[in-house]
């Protein structure tokens, strides 16, 4: 395995009702990425003490951090061309702001990551992404891989100073699309697969490097479609409780952290 000399995270915003999604996105990251060993630090939207004990109990090398919700909340009150429930979305500028790292990988709450990802480790400089496929010219922000140049404070001042001129109702993605379409760095789209465009084409999902489970959460459906199995199938098998009661009474865990059969 290739040693890794960069200071690595990955990085999410969470909240309660997203707490599955949060746990399948990062455990399938861990699995398929051996490679990775560094930290995992997520944005505190709204986790309650019971959750992120649930969190810190799973996964190690876990940190939380506020958002300033504050400034995101004045940015808001000086437009009124996105509805309010969007303002979260813009909480991920504060991967930017991760400045204790050399590189960050800034993942949504909605994936399901089936194969390894050590390209992201090409991104120095600049910001990796896909390309958004529903709206032309734009970056999707499900995954985002930056680079030292964009991180530090100014770059989180420059994304914020672009809500009031750039946001509409795809939020975060009109502002970094504004600020960094041109000079990204682009994935296949393989690395960000969006499920409704794919269920759509009918396209085989076990090629897809990240499954993007954009629209309703297969966590909040009753009936689910074929991409919703697969992310159920990894819920089930590698996070519901009863794996986690089975892993804690294996003595690896107490002393490794979470290990994967
Ligand atoms: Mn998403």
């Amino acid at each position: 395995m290739k040693k890794i000399s960069r200071n690595i995270c990955i990085s999410l915003v969470a909240e309660d009702g997203y707490l599955p999604g949060v746990l399948v996105t990062v455990v399938s990251f861990l699995k398929h990425n051996p490679w990775f060993t560094g930290d995992i630090v997520i944005f505190d939207a709204g986790l309650s003490k019971k959750n992120q004990k649930i969190l810190k109990r799973k996964l190690r090398c876990l940190y939380f951090r506020p958002i300033p919700k504050q400034i995101y909340d004045a940015e808001y009150s000086k437009t009124n061309r996105f509805p309010k429930r969007l303002i979260p979305a813009f909480y991920k500028f504060e991967f930017f702001g991760l400045t204790d790292y050399d590189l960050v990988i800034g993942l949504d709450t909605d994936l399901l990551i089936q194969s390894e990802l050590s390209k992201f480790l090409e991104i120095t400089n600049g910001l990796g992404a896909c390309k958004a496929i529903s709206i032309d010219g734009q970056i999707n922000t499900g995954v985002m891989v930056i680079g030292t140049e964009y991180l530090n404070l100014n770059t989180v001042s420059m994304l914020l100073s672009g809500i009031v001129p750039f946001a509409d109702k795809v939020a975060d993605q009109n502002v970094i699309s504004h600020f960094f379409y041109e000079k990204a760095s682009y994935f296949n789209p393989e690395y960000n697969a969006i499920k409704q465009v794919r269920l759509k084409e009918e396209s085989e999902f076990d090629k897809c490097r990240i499954i993007h489970y954009t629209g309703k959460k297969p966590w909040q459906k009753i009936r689910l479609d074929r991409a919703d199995k697969i992310w159920m199938k990894f819920y089930r098998r590698d996070v519901s409780w009863l794996m986690w009661a089975r892993l804690l009474l294996s003595r690896s865990l107490l002393v490794t952290g979470l290990k994967f059969s």
